[in-house]
């Protein structure tokens, strides 16, 4: 039963997009319907469900995971409504009544309907954001064949994305056979490719090379860079929203006010005429892609243990603390623009928009929440910037200081001397790394974090295990 959203009072300080819910169709599903999704992605079909040529761009939401279901249960209730709070860091807020998601599937429990669906000519685009580690790649793009996970799904079960895209594909090219288009909205440098590297070994170990061959000529996977700060939302968020509007809403989210999204133009079927509501399409994602990721989100993760080891609890004190914030401006100006190199979009300036909006105190983001999955973060935002700089001839010791104080953090996370909790989904590749000289050599050969880096600047490892004892003893271990 469907219990849609009311809304008791103060109805005139909430935004909501002109349309009627009943004239849509979905041509969008979505995997993965966490908080930034809603936050995100949902935001700009909404704009564009109140355009006339908007109408058939609703979005199905699915879940994935047995482990969401019971809160999934709660956003069926809700009928895929949610009120989207947005704060500036000059305080002005903004309430919107997000409606784009209008129909539900919980995939852990109706696998059946997600293939259906992803069957149907009507649904034209594939979304997802299953985090960075929910692609099961190793180092070299290739697909982790021995974890659990895949084995599982390999076997016929359901654990990652791929298991679901195999179905659900399947189904439709035995059926409509329309073309389609896998847009991947993870923090991932060339995300589509990833995408599709994923899914093509997953068929090929599948011995489906029919699949394979229709996925070839048929689907479209377009890089993408996604970006808005989403804190996980707060109980005091949760408890404004529904004591202010007087409304049981309990998915209601929260982000700053700041959104872009661009995507690579490569579309098969009908691409959805985003560009009417702010998104960018270009022919390369690059450029956008890697100032992202190698300024602000590697400069989240290389801020954010030093924030913990100082018993920060919310990323902006770091901006507020003369040492960090000068040596986020070091990390960025010293390794990260350097290892960039020429760029079309202008480095500098964007820095600076960052840095004003990891200050935004408003939306209360938490130094738990960016610490979170160090292990899958680390190769893809902060490697580049060590790669790079090596290649100059330069020592990226700036993020060196980011590795050395993730390396305490986490040592101090696992005796429980720290009160920062870690939630690190691969606690287990960490296991072996001792903080004596052993550990710390270990460390810096993990190929999976590190590539050839050892090998090809072995100096790397001289360097790490010095920032590291310098950490250590700032830090007192
Ligand atoms: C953060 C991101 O957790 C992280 O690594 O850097 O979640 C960041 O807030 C988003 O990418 C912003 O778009």
């Amino acid at each position: 039963m469907t219990n849609r959203l009311t809304f008791g009072q103060n109805t005139n300080q909430i935004q909501c997009q002109a349309y009627v819910r009943s004239d849509v169709t979905s041509g969008v599903m979505h995997l993965g319907v966490g908080a930034f999704h809603r936050a995100h992605q949902a935001v700009y079909f909404d704009r564009l469900l109140a355009l006339p040529e908007g109408k058939k761009w609703g979005i199905t939401g699915v879940n994935l995971r047995p482990q969401d279901s019971a809160q999934f249960a709660r956003f069926i209730e809700q009928d895929g409504e949610y009120i989207l709070k947005t704060m500036a860091a000059d305080g002005a807020t903004v309430y919107q009544h997000i409606r784009s998601l209008v129909k539900q599937i919980d995939g852990a429990k109706t696998p059946d309907q997600v293939d259906q669906q992803m069957a149907d000519s009507a649904t034209q685009l594939v979304t997802s954001t299953v985090t960075e580690g929910g692609y099961y790649l190793d180092e070299t793009r290739q697909l982790m064949l021995d974890h659990p996970a895949i084995k599982g799904d390999l076997a016929g079960q359901r654990h990652t994305l791929y298991a679901f895209l195999y179905a659900g594909l399947k189904l439709r090219s035995q059926t409509s056979q329309a073309k389609i288009t896998l847009l991947c909205c993870d923090n991932l440098r060339h995300n589509g490719d990833v995408l599709k590297a994923g899914l093509m070994q997953f068929l090929n170990a599948k011995g489906d090379q029919e699949l394979a061959q229709w996925v070839n000529e048929n689907v479209a996977f377009p890089c993408s860079m996604v970006d808005r700060i989403t804190p996980k939302p707060s109980p005091e968020h949760v408890q404004d929203v529904q004591q202010r509007f007087a409304t049981d809403d309990e998915l209601t989210v929260m982000g700053e006010d700041f959104i872009q999204w661009v995507v690579e133009d490569n579309f098969a079927g009908a691409k959805p005429p985003l560009e009417q509501v702010g998104v960018q399409f270009v022919d390369q994602v690059d450029p956008y892609e890697e100032a992202k990721i190698r300024i602000l989100n590697a400069g989240h993760t290389n801020v954010v243990y030093q924030a913990a080891l100082k018993g920060m609890t919310y990323f902006d004190e770091a901006m507020r603390d003369e040492a960090l914030r000068q040596y986020f401006r070091d990390f960025v100006h010293q390794d990260a623009i350097p290892a960039i190199g020429n760029s079309i979009v202008n480095l500098e300036a964007y820095a600076d928009i960052i840095e004003r909006r990891f200050s935004n105190a408003n939306i209360g983001d938490t130094v738990e929440r960016i610490c979170t999955d160090g292990y899958a973060k680390f190769p893809i935002f902060v490697y580049p910037s060590l790669t790079g700089c090596y290649q100059l001839g330069q020592t990226p010791s700036k993020t060196i200081e980011g590795i050395a104080a993730w390396f305490v953090y986490f040592q101090k996370a696992r005796t429980g001397s720290i009160s920062t909790h870690y939630h690190e989904p691969n606690l287990e590749s960490l296991q072996p790394y001792s903080d004596d000289e052993e550990g710390i050599q270990a460390f810096a050969n993990d190929r999976f974090l590190w590539g050839d880096i050892p090998r090809q600047h072995p100096q790397f490892i001289a360097q790490l295990s010095q920032a590291i004892r310098s950490m250590q003893q700032k830090y007192s271990m």
